[in-house]
């Protein structure tokens, strides 16, 4: 009898990570894209480093409104076009913020404890989150966020980057190929008494907790040869072989010397 419950227990857990990544019930957009080569996060968005992202166009009340998403082998990188007459740089007064609010479990359930939130404000303003046990936005205590805000002609440009795992228990943890929710939040103005808040997808409310309608980012899958990645040389597989010879090595070394002895 003693044997049932965990039995029980880990085929619940078995079914349940199979059942996740059929429950899909997004709004229909997905970015998915890969770049060797990462985007300088410097305010403004050069049509060429931005050129391998997945885009798509929209209207806000103020004009045009263009989002970027792409991926490296590392990192996360979002950028947005926003028409404004203004860029907002003053907290609590008049602030322009992007903020990316994500479904890390993609269930399209609800934002609730623990998703991960980012955020890019005017002068440098770098937001790293979580929803807290009140279901409020905390701070994380491992900042993993980057990005800047410029202004070009009648746009305000948002870049921000995210590591696709960050090791941060608050923060999306994603694997190549896997797909994750996503809500776009513009704030104009912020704080003002004019402050308009936009969101993509369209329809979609800023304080909505379903996140039934949200966008879709796959991770995409790396297309290169992976000769600027991150693991040169020996895997790590082979490493932790070495090291655990040599550990033997050592044991052994030792039992033949207390023997002499
Ligand atoms: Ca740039
Ligand atoms: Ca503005
Ligand atoms: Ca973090
Ligand atoms: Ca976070």
């Amino acid at each position: 009898m003693k044997y049932t419950q965990p039995l029980i227990l880990s085929i619940l857990l078995l079914a349940s990570i199979l059942l996740i990544p059929g429950i899909k019930a997004h709004d229909g957009t997905e970015f998915e894209a890969y770049t060797s080569t990462s985007p300088t996060m410097d305010g403004v968005i050069n049509d060429d480093e931005w050129a391998d992202a997945s885009t798509t166009t929209f209207s806000i009340p103020e004009g045009e409104v263009t989002l970027y998403v792409m991926n490296d082998r590392r990192s996360l990188f979002i950028a947005a076009k926003v028409a404004d007459n203004t860029l907002d740089e003053v907290v609590n007064v008049g602030l322009d913020i992007l903020t990316i609010d994500f479904d890390v479990r993609h269930d399209g359930g609800e934002f609730t404890v623990g998703e991960d939130t980012i955020s890019i404000g005017a002068r440098n303003r770098i937001g790293d989150g979580f929803v807290g046990p009140g279901l409020d936005i905390l701070d994380d205590s491992q900042i993993d966020v980057d990005g800047m805000v410029g202004r070009i002609g009648n746009f305000n440009h948002f870049e921000i980057v995210h590591p696709i795992d960050s090791g941060d228990a608050n923060d999306i943890a994603a694997a190549y190929g896997q797909t994750i929710g996503a809500r776009f939040i513009f704030f104009d103005q912020s704080g003002h008494d004019n402050a308009v808040i936009s969101v993509f997808p369209l329809g979609v409310g800023a304080d909505d907790s379903s996140q039934a309608n949200w966008a879709d980012i796959t991770i995409a899958t790396p297309t290169d040869d992976g000769s600027s990645g991150s693991s040169g040389g020996l895997p790590i597989t082979e490493i932790g072989i070495i090291v655990v010879l040599l550990g033997w090595a050592a044991y052994f070394g030792s039992v033949i010397r207390k023997r002499r002895s």
